[in-house]
């Protein structure tokens, strides 16, 4: 038998890299604002919902912003992310990806994303990835970000599973501490591949197949 019935992947970061987008286009709302932002602050963003990482932004600010402004700015965000995302196409999914993929539905094995972002169709779409999945659990699905586990709780009630027999597949810290909030088995990979929580730290994406028993 295999060890998971299914795996949740999250998106930016595991399956593709739009780090480098969201970087730029929250780059230009700080910049407007005189804020100092780089990519290490950007890494603490990973995972956060749109809202909160905006919150972290301004943890430099010296002054007050009304909810009102935040909106705009959260607004203006995502059209430069949004213009930044046509730029993506198939090939910015590794191959390794998509054959792990294909590996893993062929053994039996059920996928689903787990993503907080609310761009995660397009994404999908840009990328010409939906059909390796079963199930999209994203931020338009969810009313708490991680490290609430919600996300993902929601991707196994769409794939028809317990978390118990589900593996998510994290990059970010918060994503790690939703998965075992949820009781979910967890892969870190990228900066959670060095996540001591993580109850698999990955060097590479087809190590999955291995932790999954998939030939
Ligand atoms: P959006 P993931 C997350 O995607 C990103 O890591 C995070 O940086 C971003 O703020 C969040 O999505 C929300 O994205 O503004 O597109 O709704 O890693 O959970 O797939
Ligand atoms: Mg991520």
């Amino acid at each position: 038998m295999k060890k998971y019935k299914a795996v949740i992947f999250d998106l930016d970061g595991v399956i593709c890299h739009t780090d480098e987008y969201h970087y730029l286009a929250w780059k230009q709302i700080a910049d407007g604002l005189g804020v100092y932002f780089d990519r290490n602050i950007n890494n603490r963003l990973r995972g956060v919902s749109r809202m909160e990482s905006l919150e972290i932004i301004l943890e430099k600010y010296d002054g007050e912003v009304s909810c009102k402004l935040k909106e705009k700015l959260a607004y203006e965000k995502n059209e430069t992310y949004k213009k930044l995302l046509r730029n993506m196409t198939p090939a910015d999914v590794p191959v390794e990806v998509k054959e792990t993929l294909e590996k893993m539905r062929a053994a039996g094995i059920k996928t689903a994303i787990g993503s907080s972002s609310k761009n995660a169709g397009l994404i999908l779409q840009k990328t010409e990835l939906a059909c390796f999945f079963d199930a999209v659990s994203d931020g338009n699905c969810i009313t708490r970000s991680k490290p609430d586990p919600e996300v993902f709780v929601r991707a196994a009630e769409f794939l028809g599973e317990s978390p118990s027999d589900c593996l998510v597949v994290e990059d970010a810290f918060a994503g790690v501490d939703a998965a075992l909030a949820g009781g979910f088995a967890c892969a870190g990979i990228g900066d959670a591949g060095a996540y001591r929580k993580a109850g698999y730290r990955l060097s590479a994406f087809s190590e999955l197949l291995d932790i999954c028993g998939v030939e």
